[in-house]
């Protein structure tokens, strides 16, 4: 054990007491702080930059499927193919964001919130994903980002969250579609650099690869074998390179430009040196494929030999590209498995399971395993040093139920959100570069396959009336934005 370890190992310690009672211990908890020289978030306080924010993504939220010459998606396609979404459910109208963005950004407002993530649907700028650009889908991008600049919101831009225009022959299977992601990616940007500062060029890299092509949930629902997954991959990380390149060259000098990945992370099983260099084992390993190409502009050697015969088809540069420093780093934290050094296998940890009874939110993937926020970022932060990193999801699907008085109290989401948070706090208290937070999502929304059975949003939305209402978890939040501390 190195001097290091030992004083990492320390400060865990009582970071986990810190964890269980927070309040009560700020005694104690103070001291760690001190211990740990941060000095600027406290036993319970954040940076006092620390940006709070909302996130929310363009299917999911706009409705307006037909209108002002957007084009079809895949998941236009998708959710209205017969046994694919609960219910039969689609994203026709969802929250009618297209019409009401006024009211969102009056709900951010309320808030108290500083910053907002939502994404561009692609097909209102460019209907079948390339070809001539078309104003009307523009000019809804340029009302909503000056309602948010006017109410004194940052806008946080993801280009790519899912939805890909249909017209593209053979989506992701297709090398093209990364190059016309580029283009599409350096367009808009250019359209929004005069007022738009951050951009993540796509969501998820997992999602719209894996459980889209290879598991087959999401659209365009495909189970394809490991060699044309494993190209799809490549296309999915090569046209993070494209548009980070094109997005570059279009915008202002000062822009940040990242991307919000969701890379599988985890928790050290027991807090000691050996399983926390696991648990950074396990991220590089896992992430093979996905972020670790990105942070590292190769693929490890491990998953190539893995692979094999279905290793990825690479031209020349496309690792450089995909590989190009990010100016931040946005990571989705939802879930993650606990892991433990293990020297009988080649990779030297082995990721426990989730035990049957353990606690998770009504999603079934969605365990509640709050530690991941901090082991996520401090092995990522360890390992690839990035310069900064947002939070750019948490939150959690919930079994709400509207109230005699009209009020979803919703103490199951407050008590994920508060146990995340505390994690959240201890790693900007121990000097992880976390910059800012989203939660995910300013109001329910079209969950993807699971419809509008699975709601995640901080406000209620009624969708026969479109009237969204605060949560208690909205006012629980709106309380940690007020006083920048755990509460
Ligand atoms: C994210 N998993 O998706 C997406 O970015 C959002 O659009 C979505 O609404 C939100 O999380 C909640 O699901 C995920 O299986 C989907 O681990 C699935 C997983 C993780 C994230």
């Amino acid at each position: 054990m190195t001097g290091i370890n030992r004083r990492e190992l320390g400060l865990g310690l009582g970071a986990a007491a810190l964890g269980v009672g927070a309040l009560a211990n700020s005694g104690a908890a103070g001291a760690q702080s001190a211990a740990a020289g941060s000095g600027q978030a406290g036993a319970q306080g954040f940076p006092s930059d620390f940006l709070w924010g909302c996130a929310t993504a363009a299917y999911q939220i706009e409705g307006a499927v037909n209108e002002d010459g957007r084009g079809q998606t895949n998941w236009d396609v998708f959710s209205h193919t017969p046994g694919k979404v609960a219910n039969g459910d689609t994203g026709d109208v969802a929250c009618d964001s297209y019409h009401r963005y006024q009211d969102d950004i009056a709900l951010l407002k309320a808030l108290g919130v500083k910053a907002y993530r939502f994404s561009i649907a692609w097909s209102r700028i460019f209907p079948n994903g390339r070809g001539k650009p078309n104003q009307k889908g523009i000019d809804y991008y340029n009302r909503l980002v000056d309602g948010l600049l006017a109410a004194g919101i940052t806008p946080h831009v993801t280009l790519f969250h899912w939805d890909l225009p249909a017209a593209l022959p053979d989506g992701w299977q297709n090398r093209d579609t990364a190059y016309a992601f580029g283009d599409y990616a350096g367009f808009m940007a250019g359209e929004l650099t005069d007022r738009v500062k951050h951009f993540m060029t796509v969501n998820e890299l997992r999602c719209f690869t894996d459980l889209s092509y290879m598991t087959g949930g999401k659209a365009p629902g495909l189970k394809l074998p490991m060699g044309p997954v494993n190209q799809i991959r490549h296309h999915g990380v090569l046209a993070h390179g494209l548009g980070l390149q094109a997005i570059r060259q279009a915008t202002r000098s000062g822009t940040q430009v990242g991307i919000a990945d969701n890379p599988s992370i985890f928790v050290p099983a027991i807090e000691t040196p050996e399983h926390i260099e696991a648990v950074k084992k396990a991220v590089r390993a896992e992430n093979a494929m996905f972020l670790t190409a990105i942070m590292e502009g190769k693929y490890t050697d491990a998953y190539l030999t893995a692979q094999g015969k279905d290793a990825p088809n690479v031209k020349d540069g496309d690792m450089k590209l995909i590989g190009a420093p990010l100016d931040f780093l946005s990571v989705n934290v939802y879930t993650g498995n606990s892991v433990m050094a293990d020297s009988s296998t080649p990779a030297g940890y082995k990721i426990l399971p989730h035990p049957g009874q353990a606690p998770r939110m009504p999603s079934p993937w969605l365990y509640v395993t709050p530690e991941v926020i901090y082991w996520g970022m401090r092995a990522i932060s360890e390992m690839w040093k990035p310069k900064g990193i947002y939070i750019s999801e948490n939150g959690c699907s919930a079994d709400d139920k509207v109230a005699a008085d009209g009020k979803v109290y919703d103490t199951d989401r407050v008590m994920y959100l508060r146990n995340y948070m505390t994690h959240l706090q201890r790693a900007t208290r121990e000097g992880l570069p976390v910059k800012g937070y989203f939660v995910w999502s300013l109001m329910d929304n079209f969950e993807w396959e699971d419809g509008y059975t699975k709601l995640f949003g901080i406000h209620h939305v009624d969708f026969k009336t479109q009237k969204r209402t605060p949560k208690l978890s909205a006012d629980w939040y709106r309380e940690l934005v007020r006083t920048n501390r755990l509460v």
